[in-house]
């Protein structure tokens, strides 16, 4: 199988550095090896982790509250382009964060590329401690990685070509082809947000009640078979027990097979379209002799690999 790979080294969406040295920490462990050698992927990669400082203003002041819009945006719609020109291939897309920001790219990229190839619309399963659908007057932060939702379901709009203007419709995700799985960590205002729309969210209280295995079912029978399925892996969805060095770890969350699992499900589906893998930061949490960002490393590997086909018999 073909498979298009994005390293994307940026970590403007949110306020701590690090975590744009989460691609190459990922690929220094042998994620892409393994996923040539052992899952026989054709790799479509261009050997180079992007960090788009061609694409940096020289000053970048705050929007509606939005911190580093020009930089967001201008890395999200090249980013955007990358994906789409894999996807319109029909190549899976693996896409290795940097914060979630970037995913403004990937699913706008496969958005278009789906509209194109077969007149569908995707449905994005959005793994994560964070519901990141604030708009930029509900944020509290002003960081973006806690907008990229809102600003793909069109929940947020802004003129300006030049902050986020560039996204039109062929790049839109349908608040009703969307489905989260781990919330835990929900501002007041995205609450609404959720409610408003009548969005289809299982937060960790639902995975406690009906356990993982039924919730799988009721999140892939939501989105209906033969849907294609952009997959979008916050590794803070995971509890900080197995994945501690990220920027905004929130304690109560999936255990390590809990999060294979979901990804082992996507795979299942053989619907699979896309995979972001997102908020490794391996210089936070560190532990001694570096082991927090080391199993926070493996842990994302894992869930790479199992959204990839790797627990297959
Ligand atoms: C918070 C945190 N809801 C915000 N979001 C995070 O800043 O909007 N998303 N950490 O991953
Ligand atoms: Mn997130
Ligand atoms: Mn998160
Ligand atoms: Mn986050």
């Amino acid at each position: 199988d073909q498979l298009g790979v994005v390293a994307v080294g940026f970590s403007g969406g949110q306020c701590k550095p690090g975590v744009d040295a989460a691609p190459s920490a990922l690929i220094a462990s042998g994620l892409l090896t393994q996923l040539h050698t052992e899952l026989g992927y054709n790799l479509h990669h261009d050997n180079t982790v992007h960090s788009y400082k061609e694409l940096m203003p020289e000053s970048d002041p705050d929007v509606r509250g939005m911190k580093n819009p020009l930089a967001v945006s201008a890395v999200t719609q090249k980013l955007s382009e990358q994906v789409y020109t894999h996807a319109k291939e029909g190549r899976c897309v693996l896409t290795l964060g940097g914060d979630h920001s970037i995913a403004i790219g990937t699913v706008s990229g496969t958005a278009k590329a789906i509209r194109e190839r077969l007149g569908r619309e995707m449905a994005v399963i959005w793994v994560d401690a964070h519901a990141d659908i604030n708009t930029p007057e509900t944020s509290e932060s002003g960081n973006i990685h806690g907008m990229p939702v809102s600003f793909l379901t069109g929940l947020a709009k802004e003129k300006r070509e030049d902050i986020f203007g560039w996204l039109k419709d062929e790049h839109m995700l349908s608040v009703k082809k969307l489905v989260y799985i781990g919330l835990r960590d929900v501002d007041r205002g995205e609450k609404k947000i959720l409610r408003d729309n009548g969005i289809c969210a299982f937060s960790m209280h639902d995975i406690d009640k009906h356990g993982i295995g039924r919730v799988m079912e009721m999140a892939l029978g939501y989105i209906g078979n033969d849907t294609p399925i952009h997959l979008s892996f916050d590794v803070d969805a995971l509890d900080p027990l197995w994945a501690p060095s990220t920027g905004t770890p929130v304690r109560g969350g999936l255990t390590l097979r809990e999060g294979d699992y979901i990804a082992e499900c996507v795979h299942e589906t053989g619907s699979l379209i896309a995979v972001d893998l997102v908020e490794v930061n391996p210089t936070l949490a560190p532990g001694i002799n570096d082991i927090g960002a080391h199993e926070t490393v493996r842990a994302g590997c894992s869930i790479v690999r199992c959204a990839l086909g790797e627990s297959l018999l």
